[in-house]
């Protein structure tokens, strides 16, 4: 028996270290090394390629190797019946909470503008956003998104979030569905978006969500690319509808060289970096669902296909 690491372009030394520090008898086989594609039942995937999965007749789960399974879900090539998971991590968490604060704080002490002002070794003020005017809407309240709202909240922000079913016992005030979405847009100066990708999220950050926002809110979208229509956010910054926008995940990663992100002003690109799973925290939880998996036991992490995420 074998897991399989499916993770193009990456160098994965690190996971197979971490996978065996939690059992060193663990067979693995690294695409596109897979010796004996009958002993794999356990694959874990990131940017799987089409033909890859289809390969491997014995599967019994499939992870994913970050928080996000829209790689995997209602995918046409993917063997039927098998299982999805995904990873739910500390780090994971903390790691988007400290991306979150510091968008937050960069934009309210406005950082961009400092920034940019160094250059021309000009000496000028600005007065700072006060955060008592500052309320921060996430979209999304799920593992990531209601622990980012904690943290903010702890600090002494005043944070509301949206999710798809209504939470009785959030930190924070939570909006529900599409129709209490308006009241949660229009409370929002910083929007956060923290959702996973499904038909239902695709292209929500459009100009008709923008125009719901109080004017000049500034926009965090570290979930996925494909929740943004890249056109609408270059209207709203050009017209001032939004004040700026941090970046950190795109339709097409890495993002084109030649694309207007790179050099707008009053957008921060980074490279999908917000939190990246770290293999020394998840690799213990990978390890579990393998053995629950070889015993026929309950996953842990389970993605729901029907749901999307
Ligand atoms: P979860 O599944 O734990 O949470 C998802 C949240 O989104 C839930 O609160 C869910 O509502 C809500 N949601 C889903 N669909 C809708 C909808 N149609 N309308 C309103 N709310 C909805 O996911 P995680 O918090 O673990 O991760 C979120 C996403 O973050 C990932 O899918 C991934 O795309 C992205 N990510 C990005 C990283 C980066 O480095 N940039 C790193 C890790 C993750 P409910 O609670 O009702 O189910
Ligand atoms: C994830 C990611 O989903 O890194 O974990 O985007």
């Amino acid at each position: 028996m074998s897991l399989a690491i499916i993770c193009p372009h990456r160098d994965m030394r690190d996971w197979v270290a971490a996978l065996h520090s939690h059992d060193p008898d663990l067979d693995i086989q690294v695409w596109p090394h897979i010796r004996a594609p009958e002993q794999v039942v356990f694959a874990l995937c990131w940017n799987q390629p089409a033909d890859a999965l289809g390969q491997l007749p014995n599967l019994r789960a499939i992870s994913s190797l970050g928080a996000g399974a829209d790689h995997l879900v209602g995918r046409a090539d993917l063997p039927a019946d098998v299982p999805l998971v995904r990873i739910v991590d500390d780090r994971l968490r903390q790691s988007m909470a400290e991306y979150v604060m510091f968008g937050v704080l960069a934009h309210l002490r406005h950082m961009w503008h400092y920034h940019r002002e160094q250059e021309k070794r000009a000496w000028q003020i600005m007065p700072p956003r006060r955060e008592e005017e500052t309320r921060i809407g996430i979209m999304g309240c799920g593992e990531l998104g209601g622990y980012v709202a904690g943290k903010l909240a702890a600090f002494g922000f005043r944070v509301h979030c949206w999710a798809r079913s209504r939470k009785t016992t959030a930190v924070v005030p939570v909006y529900t569905g599409r129709e209490e979405l308006k009241d949660f847009l229009h409370r929002a100066n910083i929007l956060v978006c923290l959702l996973p990708l499904t038909a239902a999220t695709e292209n929500i950050l459009n100009a008709r969500l923008f125009r719901c926002l109080p004017p000049g809110a500034f926009l965090i979208n570290a979930a996925r690319g494909a929740h943004l229509v890249e056109a609408d956010l270059l209207a709203a910054l050009d017209s001032g509808q939004l004040a700026g926008a941090l970046l950190d995940v795109f339709r097409q990663e890495p993002l084109a060289s030649d694309h207007p992100f790179w050099t707008h002003s009053k957008i921060m690109v980074t490279p999908h970096a917000a939190s990246v799973t770290d293999p020394w925290s998840a690799a213990g939880q990978v390890v579990d669902n393998y053995r629950r998996a070889l015993a026929g036991k309950a996953l842990l992490n389970r993605v729901d296909p029907a749901r999307g995420y």
